[in-house]
């Protein structure tokens, strides 16, 4: 995670007022790097750090107790220039062939965690994934059947090699798959006009009339993806696995969804942990073509922007409350708008029954609410509507120390970063 945490880089064509590299804030690094005994051999390191202009403010030697003709050098250097510094390191160990150890980088609280300024950048996830979708852990139902393990792999390679601006690439689901696609549809299609909210309902004939949402027929993601753009500049990106909140979170800051292409084992259609092909595109695309509910998406991205790990995990727990989760009122009743929900046919049945708890949707409260991953949720949290939703996310994130606010410019696709310090 360490070479994550760059600061932040001023792009060259933005005003001042744009976060710059600031010198002479990040801490101290220490470094002990061996060599051998020869004439000049610390005198060629020592210039590249000069030439890098890294400043080095200590400096001892001893004799390597491991290899008799070798020296060790203990260094401490000023943490300025960190990309600068891991090029000099990747160097003395292939160029010079020196052992490098770095025994400590502090961390400044200044510091800002790196994230993507450009659509392009969204990119740099596609390997940065916590778990490969291809490996299932022995509980998961599919986990001893070859064809399904085959078959996810299949799914992992086309997410993993996609990039930024190319078509994605076309499925053809085998028969089981469809079955399986199929049962869900039809189950969930008799629940949505009692279970969920007016905007979804809205969206759905249109997904049938344009998309290919039929119960026979596993929608394609680029066509869905062309979809969305129409409606409110929404994207789907395919994604090989489970993303870290901070990477998945900044997708939306673009109104970039990663999504899976896979399908549930056939053996459990009702209900899934993960997501998959039809959790995204029953639960999540209806809403993602509604503008409220895209500009909400949209602001949970773009408040989680270089925010400290915490807050990351606050607003992943207001994703998961709101956008996986949510209930909504509706004159005197209760929808669901929550894609989890949307997606699974067990769940959706018993979030409107008596037996969960159901609360108003107070951030302060729900950021840090608790909860299950792998079974129906014990509590949901009702929302107003998607503007009060967005009202209360607003002054959430003015709560989020960050030195500096960031808003999306769709013409250039880029993040701006404006200076408040
Ligand atoms: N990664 N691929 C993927 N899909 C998700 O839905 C997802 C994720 N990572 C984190 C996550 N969801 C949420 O649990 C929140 O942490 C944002
Ligand atoms: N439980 C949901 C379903 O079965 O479709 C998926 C939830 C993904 C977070
Ligand atoms: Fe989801």
């Amino acid at each position: 995670m360490d070479s994550q945490h760059y600061k932040m880089n001023g792009d060259a064509f933005q005003e001042s007022r744009y976060i710059e590299d600031s010198p002479n804030k990040n801490g101290v690094i220490s470094l002990i790097f061996s060599l051998k005994e020869e004439v000049g051999a610390l005198a060629k390191v020592l210039r590249t750090f000069e030439e890098k202009g890294i400043n080095l403010t200590h400096i001892e030697s001893r004799p390597s107790r491991l290899n008799k003709d070798e020296y060790e050098f203990f260094i401490n250097l000023e943490g300025k220039n960190v990309p600068a510094l891991d090029k000099i390191i990747k160097s003395l160990r292939s160029d010079i062939g020196a052992t490098v150890h770095e025994l400590s980088r502090t961390k400044k609280k200044d510091t800002v965690p790196w994230f993507p300024r450009s659509i392009q950048e969204l990119d740099r996830f596609a390997n940065q994934i916590l778990s490969y979708g291809a490996e299932l852990d022995a509980d998961h139902p599919g986990f001893k059947d070859p064809v399904y393990r085959a078959r996810r792999k299949e799914f992992a390679d086309i997410a993993y090699n996609y990039r930024h601006g190319q078509p994605i690439p076309r499925v053809t689901y085998t028969e089981e798959e469809k079955k399986t696609w199929g049962t869900v549809f039809r189950e969930l299609k008799s629940l949505y006009p009692t279970h969920a909210c007016y905007e979804h309902n809205h969206v759905f004939p249109l997904l049938e009339k344009y998309c290919g949402y039929r119960e026979d027929n596993i929608p394609q993601l680029e066509d869905v993806s062309n979809f969305l753009q129409s409606c409110t500049g929404f994207r789907l990106r395919p994604v090989a696995g489970l993303l870290s909140s901070r990477d998945f979170l900044a997708g939306l800051a673009f109104r970039v969804f990663h999504s899976t292409q896979y399908i549930r084992h056939s053996s459990k259609p009702m209900y899934t942990p993960e997501p998959d092909i039809c959790h995204e595109l029953l639960g999540h695309v209806p809403l993602f073509a509604d503008p409220s509910f895209a500009q909400f998406s949209q602001e949970i991205g773009l408040a989680s922007l270089g925010a400290p790990d915490d807050f990351i995990e606050k607003l992943a727990t207001v994703y998961w409350f709101t956008v996986e989760f949510g209930l909504c009122k509706e004159g005197d009743s209760l929808k669901a708008y929550g894609a989890g929900l949307l997606s699974s046919f067990g769940e959706l049945q018993y979030c409107l029954s008596s037996k969960p708890e159901i609360q108003p949707l107070v951030l302060e409260k729900t950021s840090v609410q608790k909860y299950p991953v792998t079974e129906f949720q014990p509590i949901y949290y009702v929302a107003e509507s998607f503007k009060d939703a967005k009202e209360k996310l607003r002054k959430f994130a003015q709560t989020i120390p960050r030195p500096f606010s960031v808003r999306y410019n769709p013409y250039t696709q880029r993040i701006e970063v404006l200076d408040n310090t």
